[in-house]
Order: C-alpha cells, then sequence, then structure tokens
C-alpha cells in the first residue's frame, strides 16, 4: 500500500516540478509540493529497498566526492565560430552558398553558461559531463541532478545524449551574492562564474542550494532518433520534458535573420538569465552534413556575439606583468566599474606601442570595452576630461621582478624580460604546469606557488615532484596545515600517471596549447618519440602547421630542457598516451564501402587505396549490400541514398578519426 503511494508520489512529484520549473505553470503552491516531497523522503527512508537514484528526492543532493572523474565525450564538444557584424554573417551565407543551393536558418538564443553533455539510458538520467575542452570533460553528474528543471527520467526508453548549457538565473544569482555578502565571502563576479563554481562543488548539497537551472539545445546523432531539423530537435526535447529557450525562429535569408538578432538584442536586459549572442545554424541535418566540421567548428553554424559594452572608467595606475614567457604586458588598474554584470578592475594595455598611439595616462578618464571573456581594454581617452592631473607613463627599462634590462626585438610589439632565470617566468611555468588543463595538480595555484619560491622552496618543475621531502619547512610556514599538505602531495603524486596530452601541455612549448598537445599525444606514445619527431614529420599531422611543428623541435633541441624531461622522469613522472581499446580486426575489414564527394585531406585515389589496405572492398555504387558510404564535400545522390537506405554514413573527420585508430592499434 505505501509502496504503491511511495510510485505515485514520484510521478506526481515529477509533474509538479515539470510544471513549475520548466512551464513556469505550477498547479499546487510551493507549500503542497514541500509537504509531497516530505511524504516521499519518509516513505523512502521507511523503503530502503525502494531506493531510486532518479528519486525527486535526489534534487536536494547529499553525495560527497574526493575528485570528478574524466570522461572522454564520445562525440567531440564543438565550440562555434564568432561573429560580430552584418558583414560576417554575409560572408558566412557565402560559404555556405558555395556548398548548398536551398537552404533555411534556425536562430537561437546563445546562453551564457556552462555547456553540458547528458545522456540517458532506458528512460533514466544515467551521466552529466561538462564541456572541459571538447574531447574530455568531468563527470558531474551529481551536481546536475540538482537542477530542478531537468527531468531525471523521460518517456524515452533509448539512450539518448543531449546537449545544453546549465545557468544560474539573474534572480537567483543576485539572491546567492546578496548571501555571500552578508558572511563576508567573495562575491561571484557573475551568474556564469557562480554557475561555474556551483557545478565544479565536490559536494552536491551545496550545487543543490544554488538553483542551477539550464537550457538544452542539441541531441547527438539526432538522425537515430529520427529527427531531420534542428527545429524538430528542439520539439523533441521539449516534448520529452526539457526546458528549451523560447526564441527559436526559422528564416530563409541571411537579411531576415540580421533583423531578427536586432529584435533580440533589444530584448536582451528583459531576460532572466545571461546570453552573449545569438546562434545561427542551417537547420537540416542532411545539409548539416555535407557542410561537416572544420577542425574546430561546425561549418553549418556560427555565433553573432552582441556588441560588447563600453563604461567610462579612470586609470589609476600603470604597471607590468612577466608572462611565462618573458613578454611584458602593461596593464592598467583602474576605478572598478560594473560592465555586463561583472566588476571590472583592470584592463590590458598590450604593449608599449598602444599606450603611446592612445596617448593614455595616468589619471585619464577612458571608455573600457569588455567581450565575453576576454579581459577588458580601454577603447579610448576621453582628452576634454583632462584636468592637468594626468602624468605620462614612462615604460621601464628594467624588469620589475628582477631587474635585469628587458628588450625589445626588431619587429616586435613586446618588450620581454630574457633573462631564463627571472622569477616571474618560473613561478608562470611552475603554475602552467599545474595548472588543470595542464598536470592539474590542485591546490597548487600561482599564489602557492609564489610562496613556495620565496622560501627557495619550489624553484624548477622538478622541485614539485621533490616537494614531499620538505614537509617540516613548508608546514613552518602561515597557512599550511597537514591536511592541505598531504592533499597537495597526493594531487603531485597522481599527476605522474597523467595522460601524455596532459604532460605536453604543461611544458609550454610555443604555440603548443591543450589541442595540439592532444593531437600530439594521439601520434605520439611517449615524449622520447616526440622528443626525436622532425619538422616533416609533424608538418603531416593535419592541425599542426610548419611554425608549430619548428617550435617544437626547438623545443627540444634545447638541452636545458632535455635534461629537466629526463629529471622529471627520475623522479617518476611517467606520462603515457592514452590509447583506445585494440579492435579484433580494422573497423573496414570486409566491408563494402562507397566513396563520394571531395576531401580536404585525400584525393580521392589515396582514400580508396588507403580503404583497400585496411580490408574493404570499394565499389562504385550504393545499394543494400553497402556498408559504409564515406562522403565528403559536395556528396550528391549517393549519399542522399545511403540515408534512406540506411547505410552508415561517415564523413572525413569521422573516417580519419578510424584510420588513425586502425593506426595506433596495428
Ligand atoms: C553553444 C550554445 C548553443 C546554443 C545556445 N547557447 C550556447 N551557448 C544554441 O544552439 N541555442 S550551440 C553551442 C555550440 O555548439 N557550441
Amino acid at each position: 500500500m505505501s509502496k504503491s503511494r511511495l510510485i505515485k508520489l514520484r510521478k506526481e512529484l515529477e509533474r509538479h516540478g515539470h510544471l513549475y520549473y520548466v512551464l513556469d505553470q505550477p498547479e499546487i503552491s510551493d507549500f503542497e509540493y514541500d509537504k509531497l516531497l516530505q511524504e516521499l523522503i519518509d516513505l523512502e527512508d521507511k523503503f530502503p529497498d525502494m531506493a531510486d537514484p532518479n528519486s525527486p528526492t535526489q534534487k536536494v543532493g547529499g553525495i560527497v566526492l574526493d575528485e570528478f572523474k574524466r570522461v572522454k565525450h564520445e562525440s567531440e564538444m564543438y565550440s562555434l565560430n564568432n561573429a560580430f557584424s552584418f558583414e560576417d554573417l554575409k560572408a558566412f551565407d557565402q560559404r555556405i552558398k558555395r556548398s548548398l543551393t536551398n537552404y533555411q536558418y534556425e536562430v537561437e538564443y546563445k546562453i551564457d553558461g556552462l555547456a553540458m553533455s547528458l545522456l540517458y539510458e532506458d528512460g533514466q538520467f544515467v551521466q552529466a559531463v561538462t564541456r572541459g575542452d571538447g574531447v574530455f570533460g568531468e563527470d558531474v553528474s551529481n551536481n546536475i541532478k540538482t537542477v530542478k528543471s531537468l527531468p531525471l527520467k523521460i518517456d524515452y526508453p533509448h539512450k539518448l545524449e543531449l546537449r545544453g548549457e546549465v545557468i544560474i538565473n539573474k534572480d537567483d544569482f543576485e539572491k546567492i551574492n546578496k548571501l555571500r555578502a552578508a558572511n563576508e565571502e567573495v562575491l561571484f563576479a557573475n551568474a556564469r562564474n557562480a554557475a561555474a563554481g556551483s557545478v565544479r562543488q565536490l559536494d552536491s548539497k551545496i550545487a543543490a542550494k544554488r538553483n542551477l537551472d539550464g537550457f538544452f539545445y542539441t541531441v547527438v546523432d539526432p538522425e537515430i532518433h529520427g529527427i531531420s531539423s534542428q527545429q524538430e530537435a528542439l520539439g523533441f526535447l521539449k516534448k520529452l520534458g526539457f526546458k528549451v529557450e523560447s526564441h527559436g525562429k526559422i528564416f530563409d535569408d541571411i537579411e531576415d535573420v540580421y533583423k531578427y538578432i536586432e529584435e533580440l538584442e533589444l530584448k536582451r536586459s528583459q531576460l532572466n538569465y545571461d546570453i552573449d549572442g545569438v546562434v545561427i545554424k542551417v537547420n537540416d541535418l542532411a545539409a548539416q552534413n555535407i557542410l561537416g566540421f572544420t577542425s574546430k567548428f561546425p561549418r553549418w553554424a556560427i555565433a553573432y556575439k552582441f556588441a560588447a559594452q563600453e563604461v567610462t572608467s579612470v586609470i589609476e595606475d600603470i604597471f607590468i606583468t612577466v608572462g611565462r614567457t618573458g613578454k611584458i604586458t602593461p596593464n592598467a588598474k583602474l576605478t572598478p566599474v560594473l560592465i555586463d554584470g561583472s566588476t571590472v578592475s583592470f584592463a590590458q594595455l598590450h604593449n608599449e606601442d598602444m599606450i603611446k598611439e592612445k596617448d593614455i595616462r595616468i589619471n585619464d578618464h577612458v571608455i573600457v570595452r569588455k567581450a565575453g571573456d576576454i579581459i577588458p581594454e580601454v577603447v579610448k581617452v576621453l582628452f576634454d576630461k583632462r584636468d592637468g592631473s594626468q602624468k605620462s607613463y614612462v615604460f621601464p627599462n628594467n624588469c620589475p621582478v628582477c631587474d635585469q634590462e628587458i628588450v625589445r626585438l626588431e619587429n616586435e610589439a613586446h618588450h620581454f624580460c630574457i633573462n631564463v632565470d627571472c622569477p616571474a617566468r618560473l613561478i608562470e611555468t611552475m603554475a602552467h604546469f599545474a595548472s588543470r588543463d595542464a598536470m592539474d595538480i590542485k591546490g597548487l595555484g600561482e599564489q602557492t606557488i609564489k610562496t613556495l619560491y620565496n622560501e627557495n622552496i619550489l624553484s624548477s618543475l622538478e622541485d614539485i615532484y621533490r616537494l614531499k621531502t620538505k614537509e617540516a619547512q613548508v608546514l613552518s610556514l602561515q597557512g599550511f596545515k597537514e591536511k592541505s599538505f598531504s592533499n597537495l602531495i597526493m594531487a603531485i603524486e597522481a599527476s605522474k600517471d597523467n595522460d601524455l596530452s596532459k604532460f605536453i601541455n604543461g611544458l609550454g612549448i610555443r604555440l603548443v596549447g591543450s589541442r595540439a598537445s592532444q593531437i600530439l599525444s594521439e601520434h605520439y606514445d611517449n615524449i622520447d618519440a616526440l622528443s626525436f619527431a622532425k619538422v616533416e614529420e609533424l608538418q603531416l599531422i593535419s592541425d599542426i602547421g610548419s611554425i608549430t611543428a619548428q617550435s617544437i623541435v626547438d623545443f627540444f633541441k634545447n638541452p636545458k630542457n632535455i635534461e629537466m624531461i629526463n629529471n622529471l622522469k627520475d623522479l617518476g613522472v611517467n606520462p603515457q598516451a592514452v590509447k583506445t581499446e585494440v579492435l579484433e580486426e580494422g573497423y573496414f575489414a570486409n566491408k563494402t564501402v562507397v566513396v563520394t564527394g571531395s576531401f580536404e585531406n585525400y584525393d580521392r585515389k589515396a582514400l580508396t587505396s588507403k580503404l583497400e589496405t585496411f580490408g574493404a572492398k570499394v565499389t562504385g555504387s550504393v545499394s543494400g549490400k553497402t556498408d559504409i558510404v564515406v562522403y565528403g564535400e559536395n556528396a550528391g545522390s549517393k549519399y542522399t541514398k545511403a540515408i534512406k537506405l540506411n547505410v552508415e554514413v561517415m564523413n572525413e573527420e569521422e573516417f580519419i578519426k578510424e584510420v588513425e585508430n586502425y593506426e595506433k592499434n596495428n
């Protein structure tokens, strides 16, 4: 009896949750809802065998983790190319016209939150993974389960992966910051940061209190679900109970798209959530498939970013900072001002020429602009506000940190501190090495590194792995406790077995960031193999250009770097490339394959012979016997026929992935 009441209560609460949090049309009061929820909590206590990880009672959180699990996305989470003007949009439209004659655009708000991928199986929520670097993300399921508007059960008994944006609404954000102010805690700069901080809470009870919300807009592998356009994808998600932003609209041409964007920009301030622009997508999925992806972006979508808000402030001071490469950057200390809901206190001044060109002086009134995540910049000086108190800035001749002379090479806009032992450079090098996208050593942030550097405890990357022998010294410093020290040492030890890609990124090779590091780690098994690579060989890797290739070779030519890497190895740092599962036989073995369209990285003949070396039989026409159609740009009737016959289709990028898989495993 009570058990059937429990099941009924769950259904009731799911329905009322959806009415309240998604549709904004509650049928019962908060009081009644809470009463039902309490009844369910009591019943679940009474019948532990009825536990359900996706019960409405799970929305309050409770699980505390030590760390988040790293998860590889089954299909990469791409970012979008940006447009900043109507010109940019027209150019985007022109590029599409080269491949398509007949198409429509679907236009939606671009939500300024945290991109997230969700997985459901058999109608049950299974997992939520952050975007991360697009290839790997973090499993934040316990926190995402607390999103009240998110259905944990859906009426769809198949595997479903969907994507969207997790946010905190503006009104909730204000409440959170008011509470933090009352408790004398540091305020969040904006709602996005608050959402990011909440999603990364190890204690899901804290996340639950932040009232996370979310909008969803992407169905992964939509064809599997019988979806044939973006518009249909949104309808599909909405019907399953997901919250879908309501401004999506279809247009036939780019002029009308632009008119709608102007309309959406005006409505921006009335929304209860932050948006940072508009996303324009080719609506039809078959058309999207023809356009495909570049290495970074889909060719069928673009983000139109709203113009940055500009405000006035005063330059209180100018100071310079020294980066990891020794690059000297002048910065302005500003009288704090609010831009797009976040407080701005500093602006980047780029280099000496910029200060001279704009004639920026200390005490000047200036116009400051901030676009997205970019560090604010000074647009111009308000010269008529000058009152004689302004002082020109004299660019220093010496590094503010190590006091050695700084140099500006010919044709270079920047000054550099060329002292390789400059503390600023060492500290930045170590901070980069320990940062999240590199070796991800939690507890070893820039401030800690500075402190340990100043105490002569850390002065090289190798010293990080010697830190465990200096416990007494560290514990004698203010602010270090036994627990935090042992956590730090554990994080350092754990980093020894990191993926090769994280280690490569950590080395800070010029032009090699996390994406290039990922690519390199797919081609080399370990750091020695990479250190022997020749320029010609590196250049052959798609996405590694000749300048990057040269920079990699230069890095390993430097005996100091080789010595450092050998020392790290002696200390137990042993990064290996993560191998994907070994295929029994090649993916293409004994398959009948048709090739159609033109390709960026292969001519048709080379592609065919590659397939044949993998054991495929390559034929000319698509039939019921065809196993796979590999298609490129301007694929025509063969592609359409494959879709009709339900034959597996594979674009160039997917093909390259399979090839790489194959080559890695053989
Ligand atoms: C990112 C976003 C997309 C949408 C909204 N907000 C975003 N932040 C949308 O499609 N409506 S699509 C997207 C992406 O593909 N990276």
